[in-house]
């Protein structure tokens, strides 16, 4: 079946696949947003269906509670779990330090919930997400309705005084409407081309009132699984 797919998608399908070897049976797992994590799913459900691996799984998003459901794996809540053994989600970026941006799907609030309440989270990506220094991809800040505006010129004057190269602030639409979060909140994208201080910077934004939590991943990743179109992967 992968001879058919695309090569990203063969790249993440096998970064998705080794993950997979994470996991046994009697295991809690957090499952991830966006396509590659979609992949893990896939291969989860597989699985518990074909191969008897019984796992509860927590998902990130409302998208992955359906897909989860969908290919057979029991979906149990974060607060019913209460920790998880592993949680296996996408990046947007990752550096050296494992350090990372998400968000691009607009989950990253669920996902940095889940991923600080396992033992172990593993990154799964294909080679596009390393980079030198986080920034080039916009990193989504998500905010509550009340008094965005306000909430947006305070991240804005406060990027002035921050280590970035880039200081423009987007909120984020969806087909000309604001994109509205699983948790009824909006996002806000910020363009800082490069990042000098992601531990400072995330800090720094989450101190913001409004600001309810950002896409840097600090100290959160153990493991990033990257996957490659000949099917090769790496893991560090
Ligand atoms: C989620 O999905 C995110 O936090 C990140 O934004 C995105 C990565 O998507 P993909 O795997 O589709 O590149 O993990």
């Amino acid at each position: 079946m992968t001879n058919a797919l695309s090569p990203i998608d063969k790249a993440k399908f096998v970064a998705a696949k080794q993950a997979t070897e994470y996991v046994k049976s009697g295991m809690k797992v957090g499952l991830g947003t966006g396509s590659t994590a979609a992949w893990m799913v896939q291969c989860l459900g597989e699985l518990v269906r074909d191969h008897g691996l019984k796992i509860k799984g927590v998902p990130t998003s409302s998208r992955t509670a359906k897909l989860a459901r969908d290919v057979g794996i029991d979906v149990i809540t974060l607060d019913e779990a209460k920790w998880l053994d592993v949680t296996i989600d996408g990046t947007d970026e990752y550096d050296d330090d494992l350090n990372l941006i998400k968000g691009g799907g607009g989950a990253h609030l669920q996902e940095k919930i889940v991923a600080t309440a396992s033992d172990r989270m593993i990154v799964i990506a294909d080679a596009s997400k390393k980079v030198e220094s986080l920034g080039a991809f916009p990193l989504p800040v998500e905010v509550i309705p009340f008094g965005m505006h306000t909430t947006k010129a305070l991240i804005e004057e406060t990027l002035n005084g921050m280590d970035v190269m880039g200081r423009e602030v987007t909120q984020r639409h969806v087909a000309d409407a604001p994109f509205v979060s699983d948790e009824g909140n909006f996002i806000l994208d910020l363009h800082l081309k490069r990042i000098g201080n992601p531990r400072e910077l995330s800090l720094i934004l989450n101190q913001i009132p409004g600001v309810v939590d950002n896409g840097l991943f600090i100290d959160t990743c153990d493991v990033v699984i990257v996957g490659f179109a000949d099917g090769r992967v790496t893991v560090r």
